[in-house]
Formats: structure tokens, sequence, C-alpha cells
């Protein structure tokens, strides 16, 4: 018995995975991805902004703009059919200031708290998996999933960043 603990209302939760559950090119582990930009997978809340971008997944990536963060955040809904261990893999680039528009704080569930600060390098979008800032070995986060809706929470930390799509990537048992 699993409630997704937020409001996120209107959002679906019978989505059409069958494009983003399996194969891909990393590992080919099962995975759903959702686009940020989705009103249907992802809501923005504060300054988040859709901005079109032709070298964004969909064309369009979301970020604040450089007016600084307030609690801003984008929540993804994911529908998991199968519990698991989990990884958040997310498609990102740094923002226009080099080397301080590069991190989120992560939650999954709105757990932990205070949520996990994530950085990452690179001015062009990439996809990486994300990590906590202060494990030094880079190694991607775990979390145990039980069957349900869960909620992927991107919060704005650097403003600038930019996010282009989440996966919840399954991993293993
Ligand atoms: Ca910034
Ligand atoms: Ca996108």
């Amino acid at each position: 018995m699993l409630i997704c603990g937020c409001s996120l209302e209107g959002l679906s939760v019978a989505w059409d995975t069958s494009s983003s559950s399996s194969g891909g090119g990393d590992g080919g582990y099962p995975r759903i991805r959702a686009e940020a930009e989705d009103d249907m997978k992802c809501e923005l809340s504060g300054r988040f902004e859709r901005v079109e971008d032709p070298l964004a997944s969909g064309g369009q990536y979301v970020a604040v703009p450089d007016v600084g963060c307030n609690n801003d955040r984008v929540d993804c809904v994911f529908q998991v059919s199968e519990a698991g261990t989990y990884r958040i893999r997310a498609r990102v680039a740094e923002g226009p200031a080099k080397g301080v528009d590069n991190s989120f704080w992560i939650s999954v569930d709105d757990k932990p708290e205070p949520a996990i600060r994530y950085d990452f390098t690179g001015a062009d979008f990439h996809e990486d998996y994300v990590s906590d800032e202060k494990d030094e070995t880079g190694t991607p986060l775990k979390f145990a999933l039980d069957p349900g809706a869960h909620v992927v929470t991107f919060g704005c930390r650097e403003d600038g960043s930019k996010l282009d799509w989440v996966e919840l990537v399954r991993i293993g048992p």
C-alpha cells in the first residue's frame, strides 16, 4: 500500500512506458523515463521553466533562470511495477556560469530530509547517474522501491542547472 505522499493532481497513474521500459544505452536495465518538460509526468513548481533547445531530448529542458533558488522543484512521478533496487539517471547540462550552475537537491518520496546534493560536470547535455556529492567514490545512489507511484524530485540548488529528462533504472531485486 503505497501512496505517492505528495499532491500531484491530474497525473495519470497508467502511463505508457512501453517505449522506455527496456533497453537503452547503459547496461540494458529496465527503465522508465520522464521528460522533465512533460506535464503529464513532471510537475514544475516555483520558478522552474521550460526552455526550447534543439539539443535537448524532446526539444526542451527545464531550469530556473538566473534569479536564485527558492524551494523550486521538479517532481516526476514514476509508476513502478516491480519491487527492486533502483538508480536515478538523468540527462543534465551545466548552465552558463561554469562550475556554479551544476547541482540539484535530490529526494525520492520527499526522503531523505534534507535532500541529497547532486553535483555534475559538463556544459553539454549528457547522461549521468545521480550520486551524493559527499560520496567521494561517486557511487550512484540506490533506492529500494515497492510497486506503486514514486516521486523523484530535482530541487533547485544552483539556478541555471539544466534538466532534460529523468529515469528510474531497475538494477536488481
Ligand atoms: Ca547560477
Ligand atoms: Ca527534455
